[in-house]
């Protein structure tokens, strides 16, 4: 039933049809009562909106009762309209009841739960560790120089990572790079040489290769963690010298930091190197004056390097009259601190966003 048929009464008509008319329309509103609740009672999910349009909508049964009440004898109007409007809301009540019993109230159906019109929420956008922004940008510079990026396992043989690189068992150099075993011969890498060496076996020089990556010491305080990331580079040439060592670091450091940060090179000692040096820049901090940073000694240590030791080309089967070459290697973590001057190592690896989202 769409509509209601109710038989009209207008002003002037005779008492026993105005009565009549009364009658019918609160029987008709009764009716429809019956009837919705009958619907209602039936409705299954699906039937639920078909409902709300059919009777309790704008165009529906009720508003159209509503409506034709103008035409009742006005001592009855106002009975009819609070009878029509009272039923109205009982079933209004009792509509959102049935939603809720067939879980298809507010928030429960695809159509309502869907607000279009919410503003979406803001994701919060990632960035690089800057770690990784580091390493990118140590990357790029090296490879702006002509040397080619090799990567490789974390776990390796104590060959690759020790002999090899002229450190035998028992050697000195093996309690700095104390390490965790896999088994007797296997271990997680301490630097990425053995990259070097794998690059050396596979192909003859000319050979200009960095090896990014992560590494691992026993080794854990405000400076040192336990996995850190390690870029080491290695040139080899016929009469390849130190001068040769000495401008590409130039270079590097001078894109890594100011153009005209100093840099100067101090003797040490690598069982892989020889001669070997350490390599310092004006702290960066106080500009050579000395502050806490430096020690108050204007300069900070940030890479080792020197010409490969002739031993090591040995191992390889490169034969050391022929050729020689430079090799260095710098530790991430300590170069992203002085560039950012971070003061503990192990913020790096909090997650705190804190930290991490200033970079
Ligand atoms: C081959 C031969 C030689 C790589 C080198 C260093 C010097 C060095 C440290 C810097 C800070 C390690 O991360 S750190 O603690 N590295 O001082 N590394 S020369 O020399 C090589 C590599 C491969 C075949």
């Amino acid at each position: 039933m769409d509509t209601l048929k109710l038989e009209t009464a207008g002003r002037g008509l005779a008492p026993s049809l105005a009565v009549k008319t009364k009658c019918v329309m609160e029987d008709e509103i009764l009716r429809l009562k019956g009837e919705a609740t009958a619907a209602l009672g039936e409705a299954g999910k699906e039937d639920l909106e078909p409902f709300r349009v059919k009777y309790l909508g704008r165009k529906g049964l009720f508003t159209s009762v509503m409506r034709q009440l103008g035409s009742a004898p006005a001592a009855d109007r106002p009975r009819l309209g609070k009878l029509a409007n009272d039923i109205k809301q009982e079933l209004t009540q009792a509509f959102a009841a049935r939603q809720e019993e067939l879980g298809a109230g507010r928030g429960q159906g695809t159509a309502t739960r869907l607000d279009l019109s919410l503003p979406g929420r803001v994701l919060p956008r990632g960035r690089l560790h800057p770690v990784t922004q580091v390493m990118a940008e140590v990357c790029a510079i090296f490879e702006g120089l002509g040397f080619t990026v090799a990567e490789g396992p974390d776990v390796e043989t104590d060959f690759y990572n020790f002999e090899a690189l002229n450190i035998p068992p028992h050697h000195p150099a093996r309690d700095m790079h104390d390490t965790f075993y896999v088994s007797d011969a296997l271990l997680l890498r301490t630097h990425t040489s053995p990259m070097q060496i794998r690059a050396m076996e596979r192909e003859q020089p000319p050979l200009r290769m960095i090896a990014p990556g992560k590494v691992y010491r026993c080794d854990s305080d405000i400076t040192h963690t336990p996995m850190f990331h390690q870029v080491e580079g290695f040139l080899v040439d016929r009469q390849v010298s130190f001068a040769d060592l000495k401008g590409v670091l130039s270079v590097f450091i001078a894109r890594m930091f100011d153009a005209d940060t100093a840099i100067r090179f101090r003797p040490s000692f690598f069982p892989f190197t020889e001669p070997s040096a350490e390599v310092d820049i004006g702290c960066v901090m106080c500009g050579g004056k000395g502050c806490r940073v430096c020690k108050q000694t204007g300069w900070l240590e940030i890479l080792g390097a020197g010409l490969i030791d002739p031993a090591v080309f040995a191992k390889v089967g490169y034969d050391p009259e022929a050729y020689s070459g430079f090799a260095f290697g710098l530790g991430i973590e300590r170069i992203a601190m002085l560039k950012y001057g971070i003061n503990d190592i192990r913020l790096y690896y909090e997650n705190d966003l804190r930290f991490l989202s200033q970079f």
